[in-house]
């Protein structure tokens, strides 16, 4: 029942809600406000997480107004909306985003300080939301920052996870994880709404009854759980505007299991009430290689079933006629991980809402459009259809009879060709469900990440739904947000990019461009290799003060930050440092030949990667005899800092001259963190993978360090059958640093602690690090070379900005919206 509509009498009560008022004084007294009435504290006793809520509850105040009304707004406009359905959101820390975005932070600092505070102490309790593993749930982040700095309506739907991405430590050189509890302290950020719960229904069975004449099924579930909603706002960049973003908990229904309790089970039914709640529990570790796991089935339907009951059933008027949907929604498949959506909608309108089924299909074909973000065929995601049918029944009912359709259609086209009604199938020859033909066959639009990852997606994964499909397939770039990598994590650039060009080029980022006359004029250049030198001195005192680690003045600053995986090639790297490291202490070379440089690695395995934390170990041991061998002279450096995150990211980035994207061709999608450091003024050492084609054709040859095998060369070599140990014996540097780690140099002497990550390199291989070795060697003496004409060096960083500004996320929802959704801004 809505409860009724209060009638007030008073003026205050009848007006449209304020904003506190934007000065010091007023930005004060709504922190004191907040301090005494919100957290029942005075100042003089206030705790350091009294003064962040404090803090975080005043900024929230200032949008509150703007929200309360984008809301309404989202409620009675007849827009059309993005509903981004995405199983992670990697948001980083909120509070500067948002100071940023209302305008406040000096206004925030001065009243801070007044108050006899230091702001940036107050700002540094903040921990990060960790919703996320990697590229994919950052990229939801930046996504849902653009939709709002562009005013077009949105809502973001995830999990409200308990834990995040684990928080990394080292023990003698390898990963350990620890529980992520970012919410121990409460989130300042959040507001839960469990009077506005959703019931989620889980297993039981399907039956069949007479509906008039006409046979229809139905679900009858055995359990379900409480969806509570947890919506946080999504601000725009200095246009007013607040978008949302709703997590959901799970939540044991009341009386969960009322049964048995009654039955005098008490300890069971505890139990029970405690899976239910497991089900936003913890974000699964694993990046790009799903487990197959119930619960991690459970966490999809969960959030995706809660999502849709809200879009249809709350935001849309309650007489809202459905077979209109696709005016209202595009929903947005992040990945397969919400696919499962696809027959929810169809059982909804089925089911719930009576409408016949081809009248459903027709809805549902054009309210989903779906993403891939891969194309390592172990990522697709599939599900044994005993499991689906033992979790939802009716779901799988209803995949079958698309998936009969859908052949059905596929041999009125090509006939009896069983060959590709078998690859075609949703239902792989085992049974289980293949989610990215599921979201294939229902989406509207299908889109890669990058160009080369759209194409490869056409042309080898999906061939037969292309030519099935005309048009279906897209492209969309990734990109990211210029408001938190480029305007908050390197002020230093901002202002001088602004004080040359002028404002505007935040939200308008192609304007970088203006900057590209001024990679000739030597005193811009000197202001832009201070901007680097300062921000290389701030990671110094950060990664000094967070992780007791030393960088050296004077030193190449060569990043590789991303997850640890096989494919991405973080052995690579190491091996050219181990190549070096060999090198000055073999007598090859002399110290004073090396060009200066520290090496930077962060990067989280999977848990359960077996191969990836022994990568990780041998970076740390080498890291830790290089970096004491006297022999060395301080000339290189391998530095490891732990838990590499968003905030972490957030001062490296800024910091780095050389970023490195050296993942085997075909099969990085598209990488983000490639644009981030470009945009930042770094240059790539890359292969030709993801989006590195296109930012080396942006920022040109000349400004980037390409190497390695192209995409077809890649398949060619694989094709013959690959050896690497022909490429061992072909390179003395490459055979010589790989005998080092044999050797137990990095191990105390005990050959056998990395004996299987030299074995599997040299034996298998399986994304050919040693067949481009030597080419990457070659293009790092090129990157010494170019780092020795300091003068040249900083014209290519200068022309890497000016160039990337096609990279904004800004950019990517532009492509979304005129290839994909068909959503304009509102007002
Ligand atoms: C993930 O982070 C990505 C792809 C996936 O299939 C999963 Cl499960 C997680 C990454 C891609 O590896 C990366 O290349 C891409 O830039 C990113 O998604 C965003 O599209």
């Amino acid at each position: 029942s809505t409860p009724s509509r209060p009638q007030p009498t008073h003026p205050l009560a009848a007006a449209p809600v304020t904003a506190p008022e934007a000065t010091v004084d007023g930005f004060v007294e709504q922190f004191l406000r907040n301090l005494n009435n919100g957290r029942g504290v005075a100042l003089s006793a206030s705790t350091p997480n009294d003064r962040y809520f404090a803090l975080a509850a005043t900024v929230r105040d200032y949008l509150m107004a703007r929200w309360l009304e984008d809301v309404r707004r989202q409620r009675t406009a007849q827009s059309k909306g993005v509903a981004y359905l995405s199983a992670e959101y990697l948001l980083g820390r909120q509070l500067d985003n948002n100071l940023l975005a209302t305008g406040l932070t000096e206004i925030a600092g001065e009243a801070l300080a007044a108050c006899g505070l230091d702001i940036d102490e107050v700002r540094a309790l903040e921990i990060e939301p960790g919703l996320g593993n990697g590229g994919l749930g950052r990229l939801a982040a930046c996504f849902i920052d653009s939709l709002a700095t562009m005013g077009v309506p949105n809502i973001g739907y995830g999990i409200r996870y308990e834990y995040g991405i684990f928080r990394q430590t080292f023990v003698d050189g390898q990963q350990v994880e620890q529980a992520d509890s970012w919410l121990s302290l409460g989130s300042p950020w959040e507001f839960p709404h469990p009077e506005a719960a959703q019931t989620i229904s889980f297993g039981g069975h399907t039956e069949t009854y007479d509906d008039d004449g006409v046979t229809r099924s139905r679900w009858i579930p055995a359990w379900n759980v409480q969806a509570v909603p947890h919506n946080y706002m999504v601000p725009g960049y200095h246009n007013g505007r607040v978008n949302t973003l709703r997590l959901w908990s799970a939540q044991a229904t009341q009386g969960f299991d009322l049964r048995t309790f009654n039955s005098g089970d008490y300890q069971e039914a505890v139990r029970a009430q405690t899976y239910a709640e497991n089900i936003s529990k913890v974000l699964y570790p694993e990046d790009s290689t799903p487990q197959g796991k119930e619960l991690r089935l459970q966490q999809q339907y969960f959030f995706v079933a809660a999502s849709i009951s809200d879009f249809v059933n709350l935001i849309l008027p309650r007489d809202f006629d459905l077979t209109r949907l696709p005016e209202r929604v595009i929903f947005q498949l992040n990945d397969t991980h919400p696919v499962i959506g696809v027959p929810e909608l169809m059982r909804v309108l089925v089911d719930e809402r009576g409408l016949e089924w081809d009248a459903a299909w027709a809805i549902t074909r054009e309210c989903f459009a779906y993403t891939c973000h891969t194309l390592l065929p172990e990522a697709l995601e599939v599900w044994p259809s005993d499991l689906l049918g033992r979790l939802l029944p009716r779901h799988l009912e209803i995949i079958y009879r698309i998936n009969d359709e859908f052949l059905d259609e596929v041999r009125e086209r090509y006939g009896d060709d069983e060959d590709r009604i078998r690859r075609m199938s949703i239902i792989a020859p085992d049974g289980a469900v293949r989610m990215a033909f599921l979201a294939t066959v229902a989406g509207s639009k299908v889109n890669g990440v990058a160009e080369l990852h759209s194409q490869l997606l056409r042309e080898k994964v999906l061939p037969d739904f292309d030519e099935f499909f005309p048009g279906k397939f897209t492209n969309v770039t990734n990109g990211v947000t210029p408001r938190r990598f480029v305007k908050l994590a390197n002020p230093g650039l901002s202002r001088l990019i602004t004080d040359t060009i002028g404002p505007g080029w935040l939200t308008d980022l192609e304007r970088l461009r203006e900057l590209e006359p001024f990679a000739d004029d030597a005193s811009f250049r000197q202001a832009f290799a201070s901007v680097k030198a300062a921000n290389k001195r701030a990671l110094a005192k950060t990664l000094h003060a967070r992780d007791g680690l030393t960088v050296d003045d004077g030193h190449m600053l060569d990043v590789m930050v991303k997850r640890l995986h096989e494919y991405k090639r973080q052995t690579l790297k190491l091996l050219h440092i181990v190549s070096q490291y060999d090198a000055i202490v073999s007598g090859r070379v002399s110290p004073a030949e090396v060009t200066p440089r520290t090496f930077v690695f962060g990067a989280k395995a999977a848990p359960g990667y077996a191969m990836a934390k022994r990568i990780i170990h041998l970076i740390n041991a080498v890291g830790e005899v290089v970096n004491t061998d006297p022999r060395v002279e301080g000339r290189l450096a391998v530095l490891f800092p732990p838990n590499y995150n968003v905030t972490l990211a957030e001062r490296v980035v800024p910091a780095a001259d050389l970023s490195e994207q050296i993942s085997l061709a075909g099969k990085e999608a598209s990488g983000t963190g490639n644009m981030k450091f470009a945009l930042n003024g770094a240059l790539t050492i890359g292969t030709d993978d993801g989006a590195n084609v296109e930012i080396r054709q942006l920022v040109g040859d000349e400004n980037f360090f390409l190497f390695g095998m192209t995409e077809p060369e890649v398949a060619t070599l694989a094709d013959g059958g690959y050896h690497p140990i022909d490429f061992v014996r072909a390179d003395e540097n490459l055979q010589s640093a790989l005998d080092l780690i044999s050797s137990g140099a990095f191990s105390g002497g005990d050959g056998s602690v990395f004996e299987p990550v030299v074995s599997n390199l040299v034996h298998h291989d399986p994304f050919m690090a040693l067949a481009d070795f030597t080419s990457y060697a070659a293009a790092q003496q090129k990157v010494d070379a170019l780092y020795a004409d300091t003068e040249a060096w900083t014209r290519s960083a200068i022309l890497n900005v000016a160039r990337s500004g096609f990279f904004s996320s800004d950019r990517s929802m532009r492509d979304y919206i005129d290839r994909i959704w068909h959503t304009p801004p509102v007002r």
